[in-house]
């Protein structure tokens, strides 16, 4: 389906005025980026969640381009002739110049066009002399292979791409190129200095320089307009990155960042504001009933249960039902994500939990990647143990229930005393036996290769949280992402968000963060900060964010000690609740959804392209400045009953029942559904492309 635009004709002969939609059949869109089919982190999910909604938009002009990895074409994308004639061409002229460049369709909602390009081979053929690029491709980058001349490639080979389709469409193209992070942006700088026919949008999901500065122990919020930019790139040696960056960000005809505190950062650090910003979506699924992502719950929670009682072996001494499940997960940057703080509130909840004899056990789960050399033998007997009970008890229940069918048919009813018999027993206690265990359960679910100078691992030894039992908070650290392949912990990590209780990211620096996002659209609460993308979006969109779940802790106007104790106190107040306060507050989380689906965020997208397509077409297109405020928010209001803290809640309240309790939530239920409907959240934005008058 074709993008739809409205034509606004004026004649100067005084005719009337008249708008009517067409199909914009000559405009493409391609979005270029490393992450196209090719998972390395948060730009991977941006833009494959937001696929089927740009498809929908786009239909057969949208184009997504990006390396070719043979691994992920060989799971991920079925590989097809082109379909789009010019794009054919300009195809079979680069594969004809000693380049591999492949087409496909990705396998993701929306399937949408995937253009590949082999950068690998295009190296080889350049080094050989059997590419005819040399005017394309500077000499810098011949007979190198290391990585950043890859991305150099990259950006050259794409350039080159939108060149040749260009030169190839019969019509003049209005051709919209949509670049993701300093990685594709010297694709941009090419398409300017080479004056294509191209409108082209930069994001940039994080600046290089800040995200460097943050990991040093900087103050980084406080000295934003201080930091004399060149020379701190120089000292941690990234200028060349950093230039490609700024540059890109300065050449793009819309620049744009995931948050608004990313965009001060940009405009601070790459010395640009952004003109819009794209916050980041998601594909919400929706439920036909709302108890069923409760179920998901209580599935993926017995699961992770079940893990528990293996790693615990022989220290099941605390009651898995009033057992809380957190986890942290993302890119292993400790200070950065917030890692730090987490493992210091931890230890402060931990001490609160025991002087008050508080019967729950906090168990914290944290995913980051890191090198390892495979799982530890210690964990992997956890759950070898837990298997054997398990079987153990299946043979004594099919022995018992035996005995007890025989007796049953000889009308008798068995001799409890001797319906367990001497084999049942030694049976049993050899089980038993071999749950004894001369070391606690560990920290870690694999060798690190670092291990002494591990941070995770060297603030739980400096913090002395060892998983012992007089401790109401355990910790186990699994140093890799999760995999429903696992021998481990067989499950993927949305299986694991849902059972979880809380998802904690304290991030220093995060310019959006979907973690605790996924969490919401599952209806799992989630701690994030002030210094996040997300955290700030939600504060902006929701009147009372903590009693939808989405705790924001102050990270910019508190030190880091205080910023530690007001965590310790969300994960204190968590731990107090009671199960029903937490499944309420679930249902409210979950009802946030509407607010990160793409359906709601895509406008900011369809904003800054047409941004983009006014200013690279100015004599084709206009771009009305509304636009951008047509796309302000909706508010969530407070909920009709009192947030479910524990201090607060009516539930204690021996007068409010929970049938009041639940016409409260029906009625703030409907008030909200009404709400939504107002402004048209849970519908795709669409807001045709305007053209400028035609005489
Ligand atoms: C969901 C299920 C309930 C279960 C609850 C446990 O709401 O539908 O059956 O009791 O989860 O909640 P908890 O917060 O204790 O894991
Ligand atoms: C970046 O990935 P990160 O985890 O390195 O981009 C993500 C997608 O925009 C964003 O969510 C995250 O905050 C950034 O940090």
């Amino acid at each position: 389906m074709p993008l739809a635009r409205s034509l606004s004709v004026t004649s100067l002969s005084g005719l009337e005025e008249w708008d009517e939609e067409f199909d914009l059949e000559d405009a493409v869109l391609f979005e270029i980026a490393w992450e196209v089919a090719n998972k390395v982190g948060g730009i991977y999910t941006v833009i494959q969640t937001k696929a089927r909604l740009t498809s929908e938009e786009w239909g057969e002009n949208y184009f997504l381009v990006g390396p070719y990895v043979e691994s992920n074409v060989r799971t991920q994308v079925e590989l097809i002739e082109p379909t789009n004639p010019a794009l054919k061409r300009t195809i079979d002229k680069m594969n004809s110049s000693g380049c591999k460049v492949y087409f496909g369709r990705w396998l993701i909602e929306g399937s949408p066009y995937v253009v590949l390009i082999d950068i690998g081979f295009t190296a080889w053929s350049l080094d050989s002399g059997r590419a005819s690029c040399g005017s394309f491709v500077p000499l810098v980058c011949r007979g190198l292979t290391v990585r950043p001349t890859m991305r150099v490639l990259f950006g050259f080979l794409t350039a080159w791409l939108l060149g040749e389709f260009a030169a190839q469409c019969e019509q003049p193209a209005h051709i919209v190129a949509h670049f993701h992070e300093w990685l594709a942006g010297l694709g941009l700088m090419l398409c300017r200095q080479r004056q294509l026919p191209v409108a082209t949008i930069f994001t940039t999901h994080a600046t290089l320089l800040g995200r460097y500065l943050c990991a040093g122990n900087v103050d980084f919020y406080n000295n934003l307009a201080e930091f004399n930019v060149d020379k701190e790139a120089g000292d941690r040696q990234i200028y060349h990155r950093y230039c490609l960056e700024r540059a890109a960000a300065h050449c793009a005809h819309v620049f744009t960042t995931v948050s608004q505190i990313t965009a001060i950062e940009a405009e601070h650090l790459l010395k640009r504001k952004p003109d819009i910003v794209t916050p980041n979506g998601l594909n919400v699924k929706k439920f036909s009933a709302m108890h069923e992502f409760q179920n998901l719950h209580a599935q993926s929670k017995s699961r992770i249960q079940e893990f528990v009682r293996g790693h615990f072996y022989g220290h099941l001494d605390f009651n898995l039902d009033k057992c809380l499940f957190l986890f942290i997960a993302g890119r292993y940057e400790f200070s950065n994500k917030g890692a730090d703080i987490f493992l210091e509130a931890l230890a402060r909840l931990n001490y609160l939990l025991r002087v008050n004899h508080s019967d729950v056990t906090v168990i914290a789960f944290f995913f980051m990647p890191a090198r390892t050399n495979n799982f530890n033998v210690e964990t992997l007997k956890g759950q070898a143990v837990r298997k054997q009970l398990w079987d153990t008890a299946q043979t004594v229940k099919e022995r018992f229930g035996k005995k007890l069918y025989e007796s049953l048919l000889v009308g008798q009813l068995p001799d409890v005393s001797k319906i367990l018999d001497k084999e049942d027993f030694t049976i049993m206690k050899r089980a038993i036996f071999a749950t004894q265990r001369q070391c606690q359960p560990p920290i870690c679910t694999h060798n690190m290769l670092e291990d002494s100078s591990d941070p995770i691992l060297n603030c739980v030894r400096r913090i002395g949280l060892f998983n012992s039992s007089a401790d109401r908070v355990k910790i186990i650290f699994h140093p890799e992402f999760l995999s429903s392949t696992s021998p481990l912990l067989p499950m993927d990590y949305e299986e694991f968000v849902r059972g979880c209780h809380l998802g904690v990211f304290p991030s220093y620096y995060e310019p959006w963060g979907y973690t605790p996002a996924e969490c919401t659209v599952m209806g799992i609460p989630s701690i994030s900060t002030n210094l996040s993308g997300f955290g700030c979006f939600m504060e902006e969109h929701i009147a009372d964010p903590t009693a939808y779940g989405i705790y924001i802790l102050d990270r910019r106007c508190r030190g880091v000690d205080e910023s530690c104790n007001q965590l310790t106190s969300f994960l204190f107040q968590f731990c107090k609740q009671s199960r029903r306060q937490r499944i309420i507050q679930r249902n409210r989380t979950e009802r946030l959804s509407d607010l990160l689906d793409w359906r709601y965020l895509g406008r900011y997208y369809i904003a800054a392209r047409h941004m983009a397509l006014a200013k690279a077409f100015p004599d084709t297109f206009i771009y009305e400045p509304q636009e951008a405020s047509q796309t302000a928010g909706f508010r969530y209001p407070r909920p009709a009953s009192v947030p479910p803290s524990p201090a607060l809640s009516r539930h204690s309240s021996p007068h409010h029942s929970e049938a009041e309790d639940n016409e409260d939530d029906e009625r703030y239920d409907e008030d909200l559904e009404a709400e939504k409907d107002k402004v048209n959240i849970r519908q795709p934005y669409t807001l045709p492309m305007k053209n400028k008058s035609i005489a």
